[in-house]
């Protein structure tokens, strides 16, 4: 049963018992039915409490059933309002913890509200894309306000529950045990005779709502391009405040049924799924060991290792930072305290945390410093020799079971392994620069690495708020193993016939942050060039334009020489088209006996993004990634890719995997056809309909 009856002292008590966070399935939404029809009935019940058992009083409805015909299914959330509007019997909601969505909807719309300290109270149906669909556009206004409901709707932020303590949300805050309180609390409700105060019938009081509406429509607009659902919120509280609470009511119900079946809203919700289910690994059950993690080392003090110490150091926990040479280490701390200091300076810390996370470092020259550490991240130079080294030295310093980390993007983790006594112990924590603001990390799992030290590092990066997705080792893992691809197609169609700003801007239009010419220009065109010298040797089958080599042998790096695919003035950032460089591109297409051609926006953004897709695809078969929203993960969090096409499986299955089929075996006919080789997932997929997802 999803929901439990009991009676205390002439009072029903009906507690929601849906773990983990009591989401308002169908079962969910019968029991509280039931419970109030039982109550209704029992002519010794005089009131009735709702709340909710184990970590939550509710995060809102079932988002799995979203979609299927359970979600429409009687009773529907909105019945289960009514009904409990319509109770004869006063009915309280007893809150702890979370009221979520249609959680908090619930709530208001019980005769009474009672909350604990410390609960998140929000709407947060926008971040799924939708919108609140069981009255909260109309109630909440009535209970808080306009301007302060219309806030909570449209971002979706949680507030607590006692800054709302004054606000006509809740009629008591408890004191001490909640659902004592809130049992005594309906037993004096039932004391007066009913009909019993509704939220609904409460006025919307605003000096000049149409003034504030239309001003929050502009804004919200202009701040939500890509997303239809922050308009919706604004135009459903404004119905509520024209036209009524009924009418406001139907037309909220009508945008809700519009917006669950968005793409976008589609792709948020495999976001928000997509990131729980990148913390699970199918063969490293919930229930394994971890092992405690209290203190942390980082070796290296660079823009890489600064970075990581600095998440650490966020979380409370205290790390000491290795570097070779104590110019090396007054910098890096020096950095670390600047980054601080700019946060100071925004606002978002105060100065005593600051000086709270600087004393959690501990700077040091000698290994002799890591042999208390649980887990230690290696952040030195990206070649192997010196990786040999570190670990080595590492094998003879770090206590027995600590666990070792390789920060490396490019580098075979079991060979990093084999340098050490202890590869169960060693995992690579692959961190993205800068690497105190960047979500992703990709956690790569050798093929020794203990299951134990998985499950405690998935753990670590919850708790450094980070994505963490598992990659097998191969080269470049999942993100760059992809973006090669990617980088290549942009390459080549350079080669046949566009121009770096018309790719960066047919992609950017498309939605992502940056397209590759300026990615470049930003990360620096030399680590493109020496991975291709790499490539020259390694794998000479693997054709590569020549077009980015020329550009670097010209000196132009990217940002740092103030040149690269674009021009830069100095000290600024923008990317100004280079007409040498343009006629550099030009004249190479002759070279290379490339007749050059009009090449469309739609085919930029198909051979970019399709790239990423066939690449997953391989990834995916190989086993490097466990499942298709590890991969959207990873380009979500990590890439740019835009979070409203939820990444690039999602974003295949949507245009369908028969048509990036044919688009692929399209593209395979054109002159650098051969840098496609199709995956035979896609082809397998595509003939019998299916999606990644
Ligand atoms: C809505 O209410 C629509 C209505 O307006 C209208 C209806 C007509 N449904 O985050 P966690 C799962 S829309 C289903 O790790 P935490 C989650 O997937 C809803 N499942 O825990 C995970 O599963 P697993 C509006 C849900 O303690 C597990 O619970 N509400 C739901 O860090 C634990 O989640 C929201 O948008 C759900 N509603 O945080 C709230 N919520 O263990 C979204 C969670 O299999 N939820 N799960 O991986 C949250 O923000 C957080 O989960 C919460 C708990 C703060 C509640």
């Amino acid at each position: 049963m999803a929901v439990d009856y009991t009676t205390r002292d002439g009072v029903a008590v009906i507690t929601l018992n849906n773990p983990p966070v009591n989401g308002l399935g169908h079962s969910t939404r019968a029991g509280i039915v039931d419970g109030l029809a039982r109550a209704a009935s029992d002519a010794a019940v005089t009131a009735i409490v709702i709340t909710g058992g184990g970590k939550a009083f509710s995060g809102g409805a079932d988002i799995t059933e979203f979609n299927t015909p359970k979600a429409t299914q009687e009773p529907t959330l909105h019945t289960v309002i009514k009904e409990v509007e319509k109770s004869a019997k006063p009915v309280v909601a007893a809150i702890h913890s979370v009221a979520m969505g249609g959680g908090l909807e619930l709530a208001l719309g019980a005769h009474y509200r009672i909350a604990a300290p410390g609960a998140q109270i929000a709407l947060p149906e926008v971040k799924l894309g939708i919108l609140p669909g069981a009255g909260g556009t109309q109630r909440l206004p009535r209970a808080i306000g306009l301007e302060a409901a219309l806030n909570m709707i449209v971002t979706g932020v949680p507030v607590l529950s006692e800054k709302l303590a004054n606000s006509g949300l809740f009629d008591a805050m408890a004191q001490g045990d909640l659902l004592e309180e809130a049992i005594a609390f309906a037993r004096k409700a039932a004391d007066k005779p009913g009909p019993y105060p509704l939220v609904r019938n409460r006025k919307i009081e605003h000096p000049n709502a149409e003034g504030f509406l239309q001003f929050s429509r502009n804004t919200v607009a202009a701040m939500s391009k890509h997303y239809p659902a922050p308009v919706k919120c604004v135009d459903a509280v404004a119905a509520g405040v024209q036209q009524g609470f009924d009418k406001g009511l139907a037309y909220e119900r009508e945008c809700f049924l519009e917006l669950v079946q968005t793409p976008e809203s589609h792709a948020l919700r495999h976001a928000f799924f997509g990131e729980r289910a990148a913390s699970k690994i199918p063969d490293v059950p919930s229930s394994t060991p971890t092992r405690d993690i209290q203190k942390v080392a980082v070796i290296g003090a660079g823009t890489m290792g600064g970075g990581i110490t600095m998440n650490f150091l966020n979380a409370g926990l205290p790390v000491t930072l290795l570097e070779t040479k104590p110019e090396a280490l007054d910098r890096g701390l020096a950095t670390i305290r600047k980054n601080y200091e700019a946060q100071v300076k925004k606002g978002k810390l105060s100065a005593e945390k600051l000086e709270a996370r600087m004393a959690l470092i501990r700077p040091t020259l000698t290994y002799d410093d890591l042999k208390e550490a649980d887990l230690i991240i290696e952040a030195v130079f990206e070649e192997l020799g010196v990786k040999e080294q570190v670990f080595k030295r590492l094998d003879e310093v770090a206590k027995p079971g600590a666990i070792l980390a390789s920060n490396t993007s490019t580098l075979d983790v079991d060979k990093i392994a084999a340098f050490t006594k202890r590869p169960q112990d060693v995992v690579g924590l692959h961190f993205f620069s800068p690497a105190n603001v960047m979500k992703l990390l990709e956690v790569v799992r050798g093929k020794e690495t203990g299951k134990d030290v998985l499950a405690t590092v998935m753990q670590v990066a919850k708790k450094i708020r980070k994505t963490a997705v598992v990659s097998g080792v191969c080269d470049g893992f999942i993100g760059n193993r992809m973006v090669e691809q990617y980088i290549r197609q942009a390459l080549n169609m350079l080669e046949e016939g566009a121009l770096p700003a018309q790719v960066d801007r047919a992609i950017e239009k498309f939605g992502f942050a940056m397209g590759p010419f300026r990615m470049s220009d930003l990360a620096g065109n030399d680590i493109g060039w020496a991975i291709r010298k790499r490539r020259y040797q390694e794998q000479p089958d693997m054709k590569y334009s020549k077009v980015a080599d020329r550009l670097c042998e010209t000196g132009r790096f990217g940002q740092k020489t103030g040149a690269g695919w674009y021009d830069y003035k100095a000290g600024e950032r923008s990317a100004l088209p280079s007409k040498l460089v343009d006629e550099m591109i030009v004249a190479y297409s002759k070279e290379a006996g490339v007749e050059r051609r009009k090449i469309g926006d739609e085919e930029i953004v198909e051979r970019l993004v399709f790239a990423l897709v066939n690449e997953g695809a391989k990834i995916l078969e190989e086993g490097i990634a466990s499942k298709a929203s590890d991969v959207d993960m990873v380009y979500l969090t990590g890439y740019g890719f835009p979070l409203w096409r939820g990444g690039p499986m999602l974003y295949a299955d949507t245009v369908g995997l028969y048509n990036v089929e044919r688009a692929i075996r399209r593209y395979t006919q054109q002159p650098n056809g051969d840098a496609w080789e199709i995956a035979p997932s896609i082809v397998e997929l595509a003939a019998k309909g299916g999606t990644f997802n």
